[in-house]
């Protein structure tokens, strides 16, 4: 089956089969041309009326577009064609032909809405710019393993199916498991922290996290990519550190690796790596900052929380990557741990358009992890698999968590984050 050549390929003196989706069919009247598509690109098929076999020339050029077909012929240079060959075909194979009415246009040249577009993905990923976005993603995972293997990571894999959540308890999915009720993991936070006091010490994970968010925005999914570290005797600067590095590695990748992809989104010329020394400004910097711009209606006091506006004016304030450091105890979760009464180790990384990623040093302290459990209302003993591991042994320790969509969607100017994401699931889209 697979002993085609891909159109990339395709040199001048070869005889090949290649396979894929007619792109088009020009018919120029006594020379007609069927441009064929495959993963790496496109070729063009060349068709001359009279010195061909006149049921060759018919089933090449009536069958429809984004049919799948195969074409077995000679390849010639044609300075003129788009890829500077041609290939003469000596038969041509319809092996799946496509309805007449398509859904979407995956030449591009008729506009679909983003929900059609996403009804219709397989479609949709026939367009080399959509197709762009998941080969950047696929190198940033690729990267971005390479940088925690770096670092000295083991990756891990955490169960999804949980008995609690970590993230608030207004944003879990229940589910029945066996007759009790579950839920879907917001976070490998806890399990990630676990493995500290293992003896694998330094950690990632790539994974899905599901968030029972009512918003429906441009930044939001229920179902998103995490990208999680957590290392031990590591503090929440060393753990900022890690993340410069991963963020910089992602970027690189990609810059290395994908820059037919990047022409392919128009966004070639402009992309650039950040120099991974993101500016680090405490949360009480970033509030003065934020009321200096006077783009809120109210002014931020401590113990506020960024909202979206505050972290769009300080986004194009501070011009790049940056952290905001030092956060109020009383909005950071329990598993952060304080550096006094008021200020706790949590820290945002932020893209100037939006966060990015959270993290801190953790509490790793047995009893006072257990208090901060009851100040933020929640039941120590439901936790008893967690705490009861800070009894034997667990060295302090810091992490994050990096939005995968995000990072994609900020890395490549990308309007929705669904964009991102090959099957979204937010409110209204369970399927496909
Ligand atoms: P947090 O809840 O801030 O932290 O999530 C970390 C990062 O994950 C991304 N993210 C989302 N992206 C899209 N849609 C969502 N609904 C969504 N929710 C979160 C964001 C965010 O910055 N356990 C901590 C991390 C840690 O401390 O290690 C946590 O989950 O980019």
């Amino acid at each position: 089956m697979d002993e085609r050549t891909y159109t990339a390929d395709a040199e001048p003196g070869d005889t090949v089969t290649v396979a894929g989706w007619v792109h088009e069919v020009r018919d120029l009247g006594g020379i007609a041309f069927l441009i064929l598509r495959d993963t790496t690109g496109k070729i063009q098929i060349k068709f001359e009326k009279d010195e061909m076999d006149d049921a060759l020339v018919e089933t090449g050029l009536d069958v429809r577009r984004e049919s799948v077909i195969s074409v077995t012929g000679d390849v010639e240079e044609e300075p003129r064609a788009p890829t500077g060959v041609e290939v003469t075909p000596g038969s041509v194979d319809v092996i799946s032909e496509a309805d007449p009415e398509l859904p979407l246009d995956p030449s591009g040249k008729v506009d679909a809405e983003l929900s059609t577009r996403l009804d219709n993905r397989t479609l949709d990923l026939r367009k080399a710019e959509v197709k762009a976005i998941f080969e950047i993603r696929a190198e940033v995972q690729r990267a971005v393993r390479e940088q925690f293997r770096e670092l000295g990571c083991t990756e891990i894999n955490t169960p999804k199916i949980v008995a609690t959540g970590t993230e608030g308890g207004t944003e879990l999915f229940p589910i029945t498991y066996f007759g009790q009720e579950a839920f879907m993991n917001q976070s490998p936070q806890l399990f990630k922290q676990l493995m500290i006091g293992s003896g694998l010490e330094r950690v990632f994970e790539i994974g899905p996290i599901f968030r029972a968010e009512e918003h429906n925005t441009p930044r939001h999914l229920n179902e998103a990519t995490s990208i999680d570290f957590e290392s031990a005797f590591y503090d929440h600067t060393e753990a900022m550190d890690a993340c410069e590095s991963v963020v910089q590695a992602a970027y690189e990748g990609v810059e290395a690796n994908c820059r037919e992809q990047l022409e392919a989104l128009d966004i070639a010329d402009e992309f650039e790596t950040p120099d991974g020394d993101f500016p680090r400004l405490t949360y009480e910097e970033a509030i003065e900052r934020i009321n200096a711009t006077d783009e809120l209606d109210e002014p931020l006091v401590w113990g506020d929380d960024l909202p979206t506006e505050g972290e769009h004016a300080l986004g194009r304030d501070v011009g790049e990557h940056y952290f905001v450091t030092d956060w109020p105890s009383e909005i950071k979760p329990f598993y952060i741990m304080d550096q006094d009464d008021e200020v706790s180790t949590g820290f945002d990384m932020m893209h100037p358009e939006m966060e990015l990623v959270s993290g801190g040093q953790r509490e790793h302290r047995f009893e006072h992890l257990v208090e901060g459990f009851e100040q933020q209302g929640l039941d120590p003993e439901a936790f008893d698999y967690y705490t009861e591991m800070f009894k034997y042994g667990m060295p302090p320790h810091a992490g994050w968590g990096l939005g995968g969509e995000r990072l994609i969607m900020t890395m490549l100017g990308l309007g929705n984050v669904r964009e991102a994401v090959i099957f979204p699931r937010d409110r209204q889209r369970l399927s496909p």
